[in-house]
């Protein structure tokens, strides 16, 4: 295993020079069957070091299944590099499965129709702009040559693919974003009413619930407005208070009218952000604009 440490920090130095991808990781087995998929948090890109069976062993019995979550629409390369040529070759194929419990395959590849910069041979697998047809967990498996997967996540073959080291490198998946909810001036029980002309502040109540607790939020990743994105944070509260009284501590903080930017056809505020270990939240409330003066 420490072989493998080393080898695979000076492939990501080859590979990417100084600049390693910043979701790289290690694979960690078990990750198979399919069902115990490695779960990666793939932001853009990512990279996964990785081996089929032992380097240095014959012929494995070991695959590798990886599991992300996307968007629809994402568009995903699902790519191995240096598969050929390693510390030991392995002729690659993988896979990309839909969410169990049946785990369609959607896509097959064994070998690549053209030699990207991370691979010396055709050998390495590629699967080009694969467009996810909905919002879910998407599963990708790595076997060998002659082990094909059919749908489930088994393979032909079971017994005859040879070890290697390989990398698997995972590109176009939208970071995951978990809705939260939120209320725009709390206490109002309608749709709360904005003015874009106001040079006041909004107070924005995020809530928490069963499964997200608004006092982890990182309070400086806060934007709110008409499209989200608006810097317009004036501060946020010091001591938590319970808004919905459910019984949770929510986080109330305040933006600046003007920096959030509604227009008068908004119906809805947007609130994104982060939490302290990287998760990207987004919540949208739904507003009233106050009717435009007539001049
Ligand atoms: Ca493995
Ligand atoms: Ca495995
Ligand atoms: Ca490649
Ligand atoms: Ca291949």
């Amino acid at each position: 295993m420490k072989k493998t440490c080393l080898y695979a920090a000076t492939l990501s130095a080859i590979l990417f020079g100084t600049t390693a991808l910043a979701a790289d990781v290690m694979e960690e087995e078990p990750n198979q069957p399919i069902y115990n998929a490695q779960a990666l948090s793939v932001d853009i890109e990512m990279a996964v070091y990785a081996v089929l069976g032992d380097i240095g062993g014959g012929n494995t019995t070991d695959l590798d299944f990886y599991s992300f979550y996307g968007q629809a629409d994402d568009v995903v390369t699902v790519d191995i590099d240096g598969g050929m040529g390693g510390a030991q070759s392995v002729d690659t194929v993988i896979a990309i499965f839909g969410p169990g419990p049946y785990y369609q395959m959607l896509r097959l590849n064994d070998d690549a129709t053209s030699i990207d910069p991370g691979s010396t041979h055709r050998f390495d697998s590629r699967i080009d702009n694969f467009h996810l047809p909905a919002t879910g967990r998407y599963y990708v498996g790595v076997s060998n040559y002659p082990r094909y997967f059919q749908n489930g996540g088994v393979v032909t073959n079971a017994t005859r693919g040879a070890s290697g080291d390989y990398t698997l490198v995972i590109t176009g998946v939208s970071p995951d974003v978990q809705m939260i909810d939120i209320e725009v001036k709390p206490g109002n029980h309608e749709w709360a009413p904005i003015n874009p002309k106001s040079r006041g502040k909004i107070p924005v109540a995020i809530l928490s619930t069963g499964s997200f607790d608004a006092r982890n939020v990182d309070l400086t990743t806060l934007t709110f407005g008409s499209t989200g994105d608006e810097a317009s944070l004036s501060h946020c509260g010091k001591s938590n208070q319970d808004f919905n009284n459910d019984g949770r501590l929510d986080v109330m903080c305040h933006f600046n009218n003007q920096d959030a930017s509604f227009n008068y056809s908004d119906i809805e505020g947007i609130l994104r952000g982060a939490t302290t270990d990287g998760t990207r939240i987004e919540g949208r409330a739904p507003l009233k604009m106050v009717p435009q003066k007539q001049q």
